[in-house]
Order: C-alpha cells, then sequence, then structure tokens
C-alpha cells in the first residue's frame, strides 16, 4: 500500500479514534513532487558521460532556454537556491538603503536584503490577497527607500500595476520574489517579465523543484549579464575577473532534475487542482473556516492549500494544527509570526507590528495543508474530517 494511503475503515469516524494515528506515516506540506523518474535518470547518465558536472554546463543552458520561452521572457539566470538569486538580484539592480517588503513571507526575502547591509522596511498586506497593500507601500516610502520588492505569495500575483506606479512615481526599482509563482499569471500573462526582475525558487517544496535552485527571469540584457558575471565570480572567459561575484552556479544534477520536471509540469498542476477542489469540498461548511481562493481568471500551481480560521469558529487555529499533528498530518503556520517578529527584525523594530495589523491578525489564523502528487483524495477528507470533528463537539 502507498505510505500515504490509508485504510478506509479508520478513516470514518477519526474523533472516536483511540489507539494510534490515522495516518500510520506523516502528511507532509512541501512533499517534492518527483517528475519523469526515467527521464530524470537518463539525464544523469548524460551529465555523467559528459564529464560536466557544473560552471554553466549543457543542462542548465538546456533548462535556462527552456524556462525563458515558457515564461515568455528574455532572460533565465539559473542559480544554486533562490536565496542566493535573491541577494544577486538585489545587487545587479543596485538597491541600497531601505527597500520596502512584505513581513508576510519567508524570511528568506528579508534576509536576502539584511545579508548585504539593506534595511527591510516592512509593509502591511492586503488580508483578502495576502499580498503587499499598495497603499500600505506608499506609507513607508522614505528618502533612503530604493526599492520595493513584491512577493507573489502563494503563486498569486501581487498588484504588480500599482506598485509599478508607485515605483515610478518615487524613482524607486521594483523587483518580485516569485519564489512560489512558477506557473502562475498576471492579466494573463506568465509571471516571470514584471518588474526589473524577478526571482523564483525551485527547491524540493516548490510546485517545480530542481531539489535546490533557483533562477533570476528579466527582459533587461545588461541587468542578465550583470547577474550571469555575479553568479561566477565575476568571470568572464578564462582568468578574466571583470566584477566582483559570488558563487551562484547551478549544478548540472539540478538541472536535470528541472527538466525531467518540466515535462512532468502541466500533470502535477493538474493534480494540485484537483487536490485544491476536493479540499474546497470536503471543508465547506465548517463554521469559521474557509480556504484561501485563487483569482479563477488567472494561472496558478495550486501548489499551497492555505486555510484561515476566523474567530467564528469554535477552536483556534493552534488547536487546530495540534489535532492534525496528533494524527500525523503535519501542517504548517507559514508564515507564523512574520518577519517583523523574527530575529535581527525583531529588536530592530520592535513596534513594527503597530503599522502591520492585517500581517499579524493574519498570522494567528493561517494553517498551511498538504498537498502534492502523493496525496491521495481520501486523505483530503480525512483531514477535513479532523477539522470538522473539533469544531462539532
Ligand atoms: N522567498 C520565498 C517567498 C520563499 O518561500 C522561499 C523559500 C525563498 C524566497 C527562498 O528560496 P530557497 O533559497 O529556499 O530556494 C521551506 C523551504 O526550504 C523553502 O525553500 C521555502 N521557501 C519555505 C516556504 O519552506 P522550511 O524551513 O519550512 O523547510 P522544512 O525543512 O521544514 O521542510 C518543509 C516541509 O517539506 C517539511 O514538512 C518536510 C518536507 N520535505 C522537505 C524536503 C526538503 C520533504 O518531504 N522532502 C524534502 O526533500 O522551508
Amino acid at each position: 500500500m502507498p505510505s500515504e494511503e490509508l485504510s478506509s475503515e479508520r478513516a470514518i469516524n477519526p474523533a472516536s479514534e483511540v489507539g494510534g494515528r490515522i495516518f500510520p506515516v506523516p502528511l507532509h506540506v512541501g512533499r517534492p513532487n518527483i517528475g519523469n523518474r526515467e527521464a530524470f535518470l537518463a539525464y544523469v547518465g548524460q551529465i555523467l558521460d559528459n564529464q560536466w558536472l557544473t560552471n554553466n554546463g549543457p543542462m542548465v543552458q538546456r533548462l535556462e532556454e527552456r524556462i525563458a520561452k515558457q515564461l515568455g521572457v528574455k532572460h533565465c539566470v539559473a542559480m544554486c537556491n533562490g536565496t542566493i538569486a535573491l541577494e544577486i538580484a538585489i545587487r545587479a539592480l543596485g538597491l541600497s538603503g531601505e527597500v520596502i517588503v512584505p513581513s508576510w513571507t519567508f524570511v528568506a526575502t528579508a534576509h536576502a536584503l539584511y545579508w548585504q547591509g539593506i534595511t527591510p522596511v516592512f509593509a502591511d498586506i492586503d488580508p483578502a490577497t495576502h499580498n503587499l497593500d499598495p497603499e500600505a507601500v506608499r506609507r513607508m516610502i522614505t528618502p533612503r527607500t530604493s526599492g520595493i520588492i513584491g512577493v507573489h505569495l502563494w503563486g498569486r500575483a501581487a498588484p504588480v500595476d500599482a506598485l509599478q506606479s508607485i515605483a515610478s512615481e518615487h524613482g524607486l526599482k521594483l523587483m518580485f520574489d516569485a519564489a512560489h509563482a512558477f506557473g502562475s499569471s498576471f492579466k494573463g500573462q506568465s509571471i516571470g517579465s514584471f518588474g526589473a526582475c524577478e526571482v523564483f525558487s525551485f527547491h524540493a517544496t516548490k510546485a517545480f523543484n530542481t531539489m535546490e535552485g533557483g533562477a533570476v527571469t528579466t527582459n533587461d540584457d545588461e541587468l542578465a549579464e550583470a547577474m550571469r558575471l555575479m553568479r561566477n565570480f565575476g568571470f568572464r572567459g578564462y582568468d578574466n575577473v571583470v566584477h566582483p561575484g559570488t558563487n551562484g552556479k547551478m549544478i548540472e544534477m539540478c538541472a536535470a532534475m528541472g527538466l525531467a520536471n518540466l515535462d512532468s509540469f502541466d500533470a502535477i498542476v493538474e493534480s494540485n487542482r484537483n487536490n485544491h477542489s476536493a479540499y474546497h469540498e470536503a471543508l465547506a461548511g465548517i463554521p469559521g473556516i474557509s480556504l484561501l481562493s485563487f483569482d479563477p481568471s488567472e494561472r496558478n500551481s495550486h501548489h499551497y492549500i492555505v486555510l484561515e480560521v476566523d474567530a467564528g469558529c469554535l477552536v483556534g487555529r493552534d488547536a487546530i494544527i495540534d489535532a492534525l499533528h496528533k494524527e500525523n498530518v503535519l501542517a504548517r503556520k507559514y508564515f507564523w509570526p512574520g518577519c517583523h517578529r523574527m530575529q535581527p527584525y525583531r529588536d530592530l523594530f520592535p513596534h513594527a507590528g503597530l503599522v502591520l495589523p492585517h500581517t499579524c491578525e493574519l498570522a494567528e489564523r493561517v494553517v498551511v495543508l498538504p498537498n502534492g502528487t502523493t496525496l491521495k483524495h481520501g486523505a483530503i477528507e480525512t483531514i477535513a474530517a479532523i477539522c470538522r470533528s473539533l469544531v462539532s463537539i
């Protein structure tokens, strides 16, 4: 029996479960999607035959070309992970002083700035979309502000047009953290070519993964060239260092995983979409619990199943997480407690919460549930039944 398949007789009434856990094997959020296994192994064979393992090898170049084509953008610069990709993009864009970001994101968005001596300034979000609120961004602009990093959280496009207007009005650079947004669109156009550049994460836990990896996409030739130099110590050809740089290179093995997973991406999205609908149906009518909805007119990988627990729920978010964990459903409170309450930002901005009311409120209400190609529909119904049992005492 597949590890995540559950025995149906135990799944019927989770509230009455006494001995053992409903799911004998943990259900993780972020379980990697493994695409076309045979294709991956064939690519690995080629890598070994080529005796070319890293440093802008043929697999990386193929992956970059395919991604750029798929996203309709001029350049894709592959990197070793999304965080280094953010750091390199931030540096290549020349950001400095203060940069406005949401606090409601994975901490890498803020750390990529702070790590380079730039102050992340946190702006509040729109609670309906979980993305930056443009008016809140305006309020955080100071003479030291050099840029804005919008995050397409959960793969849902940030308010691209409004952020672009603010950036243009104030002479600021605009880039996007698109770590969650591979396969998403804004006004029908693939995420990847908005702002000065967009940064993807291809970490194992993402809808599209290269094990570890990331990329920056841009239509700006000069920016792309600068980032290519920066990811390889600033080398232009043998023995010729023309720029300060670091080691941000993607290795061939990761690119091979990417090529194999690209072949399977449509099937992965389809499976996610089905799971998302099954969650919707199974959770319907539970008082005080709702799923974050996505704009049906835009593309999304439906990778994140984001549950919101509101005041009308009989139990709090943490009680739901506890109950799920007891049954081996390892739900997460992403991105609790918000970057502004993590170090060093907590010490730097002890009163940031005063201007982040929606972030603070949402951080106490969100649960992210397991998804992915290995999740069975029966599991989704049982997860919903666990939630339902908590509020129907
Ligand atoms: N910007 C945003 C908005 C991001 O969300 C991220 C990363 C970044 C930037 C930076 O990109 P990268 O530098 O990471 O490429 C995980 C991921 O490590 C991280 O990539 C991701 N966001 C973040 C949202 O989630 P953790 O600390 O939650 O990881 P961890 O070890 O708890 O694993 C998550 C879950 O996945 C667990 O339930 C276990 C499961 N898992 C994980 C791996 C690696 C597996 O089942 N198999 C695996 O191989 O950060």
